[in-house]
């Protein structure tokens, strides 16, 4: 959830936007006077994307990827050459290289995959597409 505190009533003066409970206090603390909610933040699920899997069938440590380019360092404890499995939702698509920065060869799956047959373990890095 997102939040937009002012310090006036009627939503005016200052204005901050605020994602988390811990940024609230500083400098703010007695001074806000109305606020503005904006579920709308919510309904882009912070979890949304492709989940990378470590081994074959969607098991060992995973990493979900929201719409972006990623190199390895990414992967979390995944890291380089691991994945070898994907969980693609419907309407997403990854598309995978052999080697960092977007380079070597490419695939492209629109599909959640358990095996990657070839390509299982040499993924480097990747560019997740959402729908659209
Ligand atoms: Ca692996
Ligand atoms: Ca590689």
């Amino acid at each position: 959830m997102k939040v937009i505190v002012y310090e006036h009533s009627w939503r005016r003066g200052r204005e901050k936007a605020m994602t988390s409970s811990a940024s609230l206090l500083y400098n703010w603390d007695d001074r806000i006077s109305s606020i503005e909610i904006i579920e709308k933040y919510n309904t882009v699920k912070k979890e949304e994307g492709v989940t990378i899997f470590e081994d074959r069938s969607f098991k060992g440590a995973r990493v979900v990827l929201s719409p972006g380019k990623y190199n390895f360092d990414a992967f979390g404890e995944i890291g380089n050459n691991r994945i070898s499995s994907l969980s693609v939702p419907k309407g997403y698509k990854i598309i995978a290289y052999q080697e960092r920065n977007f380079k070597g060869y490419k695939k492209i799956w629109t599909a959640s995959q358990k095996y990657l047959y070839n390509w299982e373990d040499k993924i480097s890095s990747v560019e997740v597409v959402g729908p659209r």
